[in-house]
């Protein structure tokens, strides 16, 4: 009996799981293991973590002391549509539009924008998606491109934050983030509405699935972030 150990870092400080495989092999077998094969199976090893909330509630702030403390690759489907109009393409102009009036780019655009990330990192060990998905669409997409590639969504983590709170952070990012969208609120307000009627069907989505876990995220980003990450934890494990 030959026994081999895997040893698949999720976070990139400690080895978080270790798998022991069993292999029987015939007694005149001498020579070691020296490669392994990759099956589709271990894609299933993959984290992926949706953050999921109203605009202004942390999600793009949280993100990133995530994907540093879990080496997970983050895609942003907000940040992906800013750089797009920062480099003036056609799909940024189309999406500005959109942006400015505080309504959501269509389904197709930002589903193929994350069709394209997901190929991009073929070596990620799973995603943080950060403001995706934004309709059920969005989400029934997103179930079936992680399908095609053998994996799955591991946990929906939904930060919650009071209107008002979230009025007031946002005024005040757009008096120095420079963005369209933060800076009148007769915009934030309609896009409240547009995440009541567009975005919430899709917590209902993920809960149906057992995958969906509300967080406070009103207090200190710091205190956030540990609620956050004592979630993960506990799903990894
Ligand atoms: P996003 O870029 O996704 O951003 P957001 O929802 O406005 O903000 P987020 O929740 O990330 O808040 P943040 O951490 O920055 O979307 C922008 C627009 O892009 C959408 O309206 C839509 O038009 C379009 N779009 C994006 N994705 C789409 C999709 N999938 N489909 C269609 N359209 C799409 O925090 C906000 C502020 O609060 C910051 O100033 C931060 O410093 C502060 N803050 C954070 N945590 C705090 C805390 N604990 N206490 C106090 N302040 C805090």
């Amino acid at each position: 009996m030959i026994s081999l150990t895997f040893c698949i870092y999720i976070d990139p400080a400690h080895a978080l799981h270790d798998f022991q495989l069993k292999v029987e092999l015939p007694k005149d077998f001498l020579n070691p293991v020296r490669y392994i094969c990759f099956s589709p199976r271990l894609m299933a090893l993959m984290f992926n973590l949706i953050l999921f909330g109203p605009p202004g509630s942390g999600k793009g702030t949280q993100s990133e002391k995530l994907v540093e403390k879990y080496g997970l690759v983050h895609l942003s489907t907000g940040n992906l549509l800013r750089e797009e109009i920062a480099g003036k393409t056609p799909l940024g102009m189309e999406a500005k539009n959109f942006m400015d009036k505080g309504q959501l780019v269509p389904d197709e655009v930002v589903i193929g924008m994350i069709d394209n990330s997901l190929d991009h990192h073929k070596e990620a060990i799973g995603f943080l998606f950060d403001g995706f998905p934004r309709t059920v669409a969005q989400a029934v997409a997103l179930d079936k491109l992680l399908e095609l590639k053998g994996s799955s969504i591991s946990l929906v983590l939904a930060l919650e934050v009071s209107e008002e709170e979230l009025v007031k952070r946002l005024l005040n990012r757009g008096k120095t983030s420079g963005r369209s969208d933060d800076t009148h609120e007769d915009v934030i307000r309609k896009r409240f509405a547009v995440y009541q009627r567009e975005t919430e069907p899709v917590a209902v989505h993920y809960k149906q699935e057992k995958k969906f876990q509300s967080i406070k995220g009103e207090g200190s980003v710091d205190d956030i972030f540990n609620t956050v990450c004592a979630a993960i934890d506990k799903k990894m494990k």
